[in-house]
Parts: structure tokens; C-alpha cells; sequence
């Protein structure tokens, strides 16, 4: 028997190893964070499914005709696991949250929205809408509150943590 279990043993470790091999596809899931000096923190699959999720119903509004459920983490839960909130709560003050999608479109919300310190907003990141999976790829912001769809990004890709400065403008 000895021999036989040790080959099974072999042969299942080969297979786990081909299965379980990361590819780069898998490498490029989940998402870019960028700080305030610009360093990328990403954020893989598993990171953002360890954080804790939250479900929220958004009701019609001018850019679509149903109620929507979606679930995933708080957008400041994942702001926070990237490490990119720290610091004192008046610093958050002048911060912008910039969110990208995979076709560059971008939107903006400010850190007081979404800050528990200030309006402790329930933006969330979703990753589940009405009951189904949106896949690694579609990602999606939702932003309770708003009448429009705009800045709901889908296919989120990026988020960067902006200081805002009208000397900055160009
Ligand atoms: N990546 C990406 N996200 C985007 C857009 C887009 O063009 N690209 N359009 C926005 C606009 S204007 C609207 S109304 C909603 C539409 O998404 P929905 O049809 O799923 O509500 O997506 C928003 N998010
Ligand atoms: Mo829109």
C-alpha cells in the first residue's frame, strides 16, 4: 500500500501545485490605492473579502428605474486596510477621493463624505449587486444619497488620495 499512497500523494500535489499556480490574470485582480505622496497600495481579492460587508439598497433614481442591492466593504474599510487614512481628522479636511475605472473614467468624493469622523457616509465598494457576483473585474462604487448615477464608477481599477489646493491647478 505504502508505494501506491506515495505516488497518489505525488500526483495530488502536482495537480494542486498546476491548479493553484497564480497566474498573472490573478496577479492583476483588485486594486490600485495610491497615497497622498502617490505610493501604490494594492489590494488583492482576498484582502478586500476579509474585510466586513455591508448591504445597502439604493432606491431609483434619475439614472435608473429599480431598487439595487449591493454588498462589499465600506469604501473607508478599504481606505483604511490600504493605509492610506492615518493621521489627524483635520487633515482629512482638504482630501479628495479620486476613483477610476478601466476606460479612465473618474469621479470624485471628498474624505469628509466618507470620514466616521465627519458625515461617515456609507459608500461601499461593491462586489455583489442584486444577489450576484460582479466578478473581480467589475467592481463597483455606489454612492447612497446621490439622485445621479455618475459617480458610481464601475470596473473600478484605482482610487487615489488627492490634497486639494488651488495652487495645484493647471
Ligand atoms: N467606469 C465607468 N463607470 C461609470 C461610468 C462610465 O462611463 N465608466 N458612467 C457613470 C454614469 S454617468 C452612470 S449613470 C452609471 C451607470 O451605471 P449603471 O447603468 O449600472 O447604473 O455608471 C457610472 N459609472
Ligand atoms: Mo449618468
Amino acid at each position: 500500500m505504502r508505494p501506491i499512497a506515495h505516488w497518489a500523494l505525488v500526483a495530488a500535489l502536482s495537480l494542486s501545485a498546476g491548479t493553484t499556480c497564480p497566474s498573472a490574470r490573478a496577479r492583476a485582480d483588485g486594486l490600485v490605492v495610491r497615497d497622498t505622496a502617490g505610493v501604490a497600495h494594492r489590494l488583492s481579492m482576498a484582502d478586500l473579502a476579509a474585510l466586513p460587508v455591508v448591504r445597502i439598497t439604493v432606491p431609483p433614481g434619475k439614472d435608473h428605474t429599480a431598487p439595487r442591492g449591493f454588498e462589499g466593504p465600506l469604501l473607508w474599510s478599504v481606505l483604511s486596510r490600504a493605509g492610506v487614512v492615518g493621521g489627524p481628522p483635520r487633515d482629512l479636511a482638504a482630501r479628495a477621493i479620486l476613483l477610476e475605472g478601466a476606460d479612465r473614467y473618474r469621479a470624485a468624493l471628498a474624505m469628509g463624505e466618507v470620514a466616521p469622523d465627519f458625515e461617515g457616509k456609507q459608500v461601499i465598494l461593491a462586489q455583489r449587486m442584486d444577489g450576484a457576483d460582479l466578478g473581480p473585474a467589475h467592481l463597483r462604487i455606489v454612492v447612497p444619497g446621490d439622485r445621479r448615477g455618475a459617480r458610481g464608477v464601475h470596473d473600478l481599477t484605482g482610487i487615489s488620495i488627492v490634497v486639494l489646493s488651488p495652487d495645484a491647478a493647471q
